[in-house]
């Protein structure tokens, strides 16, 4: 009669026991599922402001391309982005400009920015095939011209700083 009564209450308090590891195991997976759950979600955010970077780098909009160009008669010039030649360059007052210059003729060249025969600012020479850029600041409105050390009669054009 005392034995089968101690296996009873032996048995109960074995699925008493597996209940309390199932049921404490069980919620512990549901706050680690939960926790997964947030981090995905502010790994969201993140990439939300990394996309917001890289719309600041497209911020380049103050880069000006001036590229050496050789005609067919073997005279060069500077030539922008939208193949202007020569183009005359519309400044804004206090920006800084990032003037890229890239030389794929057979001759050096170097982008002077000056006022009556004096120079503000200028590349360095840039060797055949080679390319370079440099920050120039337009501080003040008024016009100035930009040429080349090495063909200023034909590679030359006006700057206009003004804030229209
Ligand atoms: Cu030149």
């Amino acid at each position: 009669m005392g034995k089968p009564f101690i296996d009873k209450k032996l048995l109960v308090s074995c699925v008493i026991i597996s209940m309390l590891l199932i049921i404490t195991s069980y919620p512990s997976n549901l706050f680690t599922k939960s926790i997964f759950a947030s981090k995905s979600t502010s790994e969201k955010t993140t990439d939300s402001s990394s996309a917001s970077e890289s719309a600041a780098d497209n911020q380049d909009s103050n880069s000006i391309v001036m590229n050496a160009l050789e005609l067919t008669n073997g005279t060069y010039r500077w030539e922008n982005a939208s193949h202007g030649i020569n183009p005359t360059l519309h400044l804004v007052p206090g920006t800084d400009y990032n003037i890229k210059i890239d030389n794929p003729t057979d001759s050096k060249h170097e982008l002077i920015v000056g006022t009556n025969g004096t120079e503000i600012a200028g590349s360095k020479s840039v060797k055949a095939g080679k390319n370079t850029e440099f920050i120039f600041n337009a501080n003040s409105s008024g016009i100035l011209e930009y040429h080349c050390e090495y063909h200023p009669d034909t590679m030359k054009g006006i700057i206009e700083i003004s804030s229209q």
